[in-house]
């Protein structure tokens, strides 16, 4: 059986990688199309090497699509998605617009795999990255021994923040090489050689909505509000690639030994953790252009009865994105 799939964003860091993964794992594809904005529109994009004419999202008509995968932004995501639920698809949705909504699941792929199906919208959301990766790692820690609170620090390339931004980083690596003027556009300040501890909106309550995502989305996908969440998220000057320092304190104790033996058997994970140079995961290392969520430099918190203290690092692009919706698709089309 095979599904006919939209990419909306086909032409941006998000949905080059959605085709590619499409590609990759042989989805079972009927029609394909690829849209984005008008300002693409008449371009191409790349499958399986043919070039696919890119058409305008404003002016498709939905009828006839089964699976739309959008990664557009917020904005498009709010006007378009339910268009294209109404006209019969099962839209997966890589932005914010409708992730804390009660009647859309909020889904990763090997934590809440059976939430796909109660999506009375047609509408599911795919978790933001710097919470998907973190609960791949953590989800399996979470049912053996309960979690109560995470303190969490993230690291985040700019690959996060679309093409624009890998463009910026690239554009002022090279001018600050040759003595130029960085001129920041893209980011508020300067992003190469440097670290911005800010990421989306700045809130009320002082933190930005980037560190807020880790708290709400954390308590949707494992279902329990009781769980806090202590977040700082930072934007780096990494390409591709978040990583994650995170401090996580459970009800039962758990040992290395023990988180070791979880992490080694969960499904996504792959442990790298030895106490060695270069023993752990790194974005250039390992996370780039790779599917699982590494983790390493696990130990015991010695100044606590209860914590863990973990390093977690995944490609955002991918599992933190393109990957687990393509994931959620495939649970989908397996359905009937
Ligand atoms: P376009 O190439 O037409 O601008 P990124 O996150 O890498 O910046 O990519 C954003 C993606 O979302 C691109 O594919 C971009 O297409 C698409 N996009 C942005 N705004 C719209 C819009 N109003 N309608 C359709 N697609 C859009
Ligand atoms: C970043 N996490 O790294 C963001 C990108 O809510 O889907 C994804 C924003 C989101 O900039």
């Amino acid at each position: 059986k095979t599904a006919n799939v939209a990419v909306v964003g086909a032409t941006g860091a998000v949905g080059e990688t959605m085709l590619a993964i499409l590609a990759e794992r042989r989805f079972p594809i009927g029609k394909l199309h690829v849209l984005a904005s008008e300002r693409s529109a008449g371009g191409t994009v790349e499958f399986r090497g043919d070039d696919l004419i890119v058409q305008d999202l404003a002016t498709f008509d939905p009828t006839g699509v089964d699976i739309a995968l959008f990664s557009a932004g917020g904005s498009v995501s709010k006007e378009y998605a339910p268009k294209f639920a109404a006209a019969g698809a099962v839209v997966i949705d890589n932005s914010s617009a409708f992730r804390y909504d009660d009647d859309v699941p909020l889904v990763v792929s090997e934590v809440n795999p059976e939430q796909v199906k109660h999506r009375p919208r047609g509408i599911i959301a795919n978790p933001n990255c710097s919470t998907m990766q973190m609960l791949v790692a953590l989800a399996p820690l979470h049912r053996k021994a309960g979690i109560t609170r995470i303190n969490v620090a993230t690291y985040q390339s700019v690959s996060g923040a679309g093409r624009s931004a890998l463009e910026e980083l690239g554009r002022q690596t090279g001018a600050l090489l040759n003595f130029q003027d960085p001129q920041p556009k893209r980011f508020p300040v300067q992003i190469a050689f440097n670290l911005i501890p800010h990421i989306d909106d700045f809130l009320d309550n002082g933190y930005t909505k980037e560190e807020m995502k880790l708290v709400w989305e954390t308590r949707k996908i494992l279902g329990d509000d009781s769980i806090q969440v202590n977040p700082t998220a930072v934007r780096v000057p990494v390409f591709y690639g978040h990583s994650e320092a995170v401090n996580v304190e459970t009800k039962q104790k758990l040992s290395v030994a023990e988180v070791k033996a979880l992490l080694e058997t969960a499904p996504g994970v792959e442990v790298v953790d030895e106490p060695r140079a270069g023993g752990y995961p790194t974005p250039v290392t390992h996370a780039s252009g790779t599917d699982p969520v590494y983790v390493g430099r696990i130990r015991e918190d010695f100044s606590h009865p209860n914590a863990i203290n973990l390093w977690i690092v995944s490609d955002n692009i991918r599992k933190g994105a393109a990957l687990n919706a393509v994931q959620i698709a495939e649970l989908v089309v397996s359905e009937t």
